[in-house]
């Protein structure tokens, strides 16, 4: 496999101003036509035209209308050298969508067409120079059989339909906004439309289309309505406007990713678009608005102005993650959404950041694009946007943004030209801040005060460190926005909110008038990506996790006395933990009065997972983190069990059911009541999780009462899992949770449960979703059992893996990221899961995705 690399950028030698597109869809085989007029770049020295085809059978090809065979075929490419000035060429192909289960280029999903082409999915599709910084304004014609498929789409504007012979139709589209290759879609198949429009804010009308299997359309309301508000949205807050008169969503079973922007043709993943309150939770109605915003929100951010190459992904993902985190917290509840952000932020990139597939978010390298679709280049490329929206403050950021649009718009561009228009819309020197995209690795943060009573003087010393990382050694200080505000004994506020610029390794800040010893309250929302330590006592952290004005520090305060207590429980079974569970007895008293944010109090409830506890760990065993973590909730029980009753009660169903963030809230509370009720896991608890199951109006309560359940050996166990499966047994996304919820469970039978999933007639290893239900759920949300000592576990992924390479190498390289932490694993697991990572390296055929990552977890 070939490294690519980011220093090795040249310009495309050709342009590609038009691409003519025709598909003859049939049932086993698609004839693609592409007709294309190449002139030579300016900007390119080489006149080698290199045009990328992958899986296709060559049938013709024509230069300037006649037959032509001056090229070369070699390794998934086609190359013309001296290929002159100008010239069209027409290249006619055999693909075979019916066969391809890889569901990159052009596939079936369930009988529909589909394609997805990010990042080089389209060369499955034609012969072309795939490659981002190519744009095309695109023509495509689409025939098929009329009865199978009569909805076809393209992206654009559709420019004529009609029929053909036997049986057949078309519809030809055009897109008359220069894109490149990636963002091509084409859907043929048997579709359901929801119709509504948009008035934008210059006064044109858009059609919004929903396009869902026949039986979906009662479950796309949800999804619509948040179309409308992301495009309200992001003309108030960005002043971007829609510029098409069609904007069309469909929605697909089989589906890689979560979804794909494709220009005014985005294609879902089912996941992200049916929402109702009987088969979808809450989080699955938060994520549907976030994902089809974010979605949206790439019109601008990734599509009118779009990435010169694949290494500056995040120049359109991180800041359209960060587009679509403010979306939520205007939406929904501010801090909350920031709570939630950073809380998988540390339980999924944190690991990432510290593990041998660590890499920067603007990488140097890689061998497989689609593997650096991570959590780094997502939401740690968010977290940089966000500190640059600090550092600038809200207004100077809207004019950098302004400046991007109006400077870059139709055109394809680097990270660092995002950064400068930063820089020329503020006059501030970004690049100290640009290290953050190029050095890998979650810096450290040690934070010390000093009190000077004499002088009424407090002083903050920060100390700032970067770990090395493959590839990178000897890092540079960065610049972190340090957000600080103090509070005096009692708990009032003395000073306010200070964004503190910190740039050298080891800094002093001092705060004047200060009349007694503060309590500082440091990196406020999170201000910056950083773990952070302090010497800040467990007193002083009651006094944050009461009295702060931060919402997100208040919340963190209470998490990291929980932390500490918990490695205390760890240190010595004996410890003594009657002050951590008074405290908590007195938050739960708070969920008894009518004005508490009850979605704040229920994160408040919650303890850190294991995976966020396992990052403080030397040498990582989950058991004793679960065993540990267990024996602080069953005291909390013990000590609290009529107080959770009360709460418990006091939050039950106030009537119709809604999804405004106090009803959320409501329900979120209620069911962390439940779980603490319920984790003993006795005879009392299984009937209070079935009752609370049997009461449900919606799928967010009867998904908490299975959680409840999924560990228990009781009958009720069974009873409510296989009422579940009954009920829903037609809903896909419903059964992907049966799944995940069986495979979650932390009790002796799990390996048996799984060889029945696995069994099971709805276990599907081709369709993504059903595999991240099994597997991921198993590997990233049962820690205990996937690290059990006897190895099971690890032999189970690593099976999977391996049949998965041969059918989606995607997918299958996405279920080696449990394995990549194996170093940190006390020796008898370690050498277990380098012995799973050997042998899925010696895989006859291994596809360069697994190659990637495998190599560099062993490395
Ligand atoms: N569809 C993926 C996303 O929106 C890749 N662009 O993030
Ligand atoms: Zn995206």
């Amino acid at each position: 496999p070939q490294t690519i690399y980011l220093k090795d950028y040249t310009p495309a030698p050709y342009l590609a101003s038009h691409i003519a597109l025709t598909f003859e869809l049939f049932e086993d085989r698609t004839i693609v036509r592409s007709e294309v007029t190449y002139r030579r770049n300016p900007a390119s020295s080489s006149d080698t035209l290199v045009l990328n085809g992958q899986d296709q059978v060559l049938l013709a090809v024509e230069r300037d209308g006649a037959a032509f065979d001056g090229f070369t075929l070699a390794e998934q490419k086609m190359v013309i050298e001296q290929a002159g000035e100008q010239f069209t060429l027409a290249i006619t192909s055999e693909i075979h969508p019916e066969t391809n289960t890889a569901l990159e280029g052009l596939y079936q999903s369930q009988g529909t067409f589909c394609t997805q082409c990010e990042a080089e999915g389209f060369r499955r599709i034609t012969f072309f120079q795939d490659r981002p910084d190519v744009l095309s304004t695109f023509s495509v014609r689409i025939e098929a059989d009329k009865q199978r498929y009569p909805v076809l789409l393209s992206n654009g504007n559709l420019q004529e339909s009609g029929d053909l012979a036997q049986g057949r139709h078309f519809t030809a589209w055009h897109d008359p906004f220069p894109k490149p290759c990636y963002l091509f879609a084409l859907v043929a198949g048997d579709l359901v439309r929801i119709a509504d429009t948009f008035r934008t804010q210059s006064g044109r009308d858009v059609d919004l289309h929903i396009y869902v299997r026949k039986g979906d359309e009662g479950q796309c309301a949800h999804a619509m309505a948040s179309l409308k508000k992301a495009m309200k949205w992001d003309e108030e807050k960005y002043g971007r406007e829609y510029e098409l008169d069609l904007f069309n969503i469909v929605a697909v079973s089989d589906f890689n990713m979560g979804a794909m922007e494709n220009t005014s043709l985005n294609i879902f993943n089912t996941k992200l678009v049916l929402a109702h309150q009987e088969t979808a939770t809450d989080a699955d109605f938060i994520s549907v608005e976030a994902v089809i915003g974010h979605e949206y929100f790439h019109n601008w951010t990734g599509n009118r102005v779009t990435c010169r190459d694949w290494f500056q992904l995040s120049l359109k993902e991180g800041l359209t993650v960060f587009r679509d985190q403010e979306f939520s917290a205007d939406m929904n509840s501010r801090a909350v959404q920031r709570i939630d952000d950073v809380d998988q932020l540390r339980r999924l990139q944190f690991p990432e950041d510290a593990s041998p597939l660590a890499h920067s978010v603007q990488p140097d390298n890689f061998i497989e694009i689609s593997n650096f679709y991570t959590m780094t280049v997502y939401e740690k490329g968010s977290e940089l946007i966000r500190m640059q929206h600090t550092l600038l403050g809200a207004d100077n950021y809207r004019q950098a943004t302004d400046l991007y649009f109006s400077r870059y718009d139709g055109h394809a561009v680097t990270i660092n030209d995002f950064v400068q228009c930063m820089a020329d819309a503020s006059g501030r020197d970004m690049s100290q801040f640009f290290r953050w995209y190029k050095q890998a690795g979650t810096p450290s943060l040690q934070a010390s005060g000093r009190y000077d009573a004499n002088n009424s003087r407090y002083t903050l010393t920060l100390r700032q460190s970067q770990p090395d990382t493959p590839g990178q050694t000897g890092k540079q200080p960065l610049l972190i926005p340090v957000a600080v505000g103090l509070l005096n004994a009692d708990g009032m506020e003395t000073h306010a909110t200070q964004v503190l610029e910190m740039t050298e390794r080891e800094q002093d800040f001092t705060f004047e008038n200060v009349a007694s010893r503060p309590v500082p309250s440091i990196l406020r929302g999170f201000s910056a990506p950083v773990k952070l330590s302090t010497d800040l006592s467990d007193d002083d952290l009651r006094l944050l996790q009461l009295r702060d004005t931060d919402g997100f520090n208040k919340w963190e305060a209470g998490q990291t006395i929980a932390l500490r207590t918990i490695q205390r429980v760890m240190a010595d079974a004996q410890a003594d933990t009657s002050q951590f569970i008074e405290d908590f007895g007195a938050l739960i008293e708070q969920g008894l009065r009518k004005e508490t944010d009850k979605a704040l109090l229920a994160r408040a409830l919650s303890l850190p997972s294991i995976a966020v506890l396992s990052q403080a760990q030397e040498v990582v065993d989950p058991a004793s983190i679960d065993q540990a973590r267990t024996s602080i909730l069953k005291s909390i029980k013990q000590a609290h069990k009529d107080a959770l009753v009360r709460l418990y009660e006091f939050n039950s169903d106030d009537g119709a059911f809604s999804i405004t963030p106090q009803a959320m809230g409501r329900r979120a509370l209620r069911n962390v009541a439940l779980e603490l009720l319920t984790v003993s896991n006795g005879t009392g608890c299984a009937a209070r999780a079935k009752a609370h199951y049997a009461q449900a109006n919606n799928m967010t309560d009867r998904v908490a009462a299975l959680s409840c359940l999924a560990d228990s050996i009781k009958p009720e166990r069974d009873e409510v899992f296989t009422d579940f499966y009954e009920r829903f047994k037609d809903y896909q996304l419903v059964v992907d949770k049966w799944f995940a919820l069986q495979a979650i469970a932390n009790r002796a039978e799990i390996f048996e449960d799984f060889a029945k999933l696995r069994r099971h007639a709805e276990f599907n290893i081709r369709n993504p979703n059903r595999v991240r239900a099994l597997y991921s759920a198993f590997a990233v949300n049962n820690p205990v059992k996937f690290h059990d000592p006897s190895g099971q576990g690890y032999a189970l992924v690593r099976d999977a893996i391996i049949e998965l390479n041969a059918i989606n190498p995607q997918i299958a390289a996405r279920q080696v990221t449990p394995f990549r932490e194996w170093r940190r694993y006390a020796p008898a697991l370690q050498s277990q899961m380098q012995q799973a990572l050997q042998s899925i390296m010696e895989t006859p055929g291994l596809s360069n995705d697994v190659f990637e990552v495998v190599s560099k977890c062993l490395k």
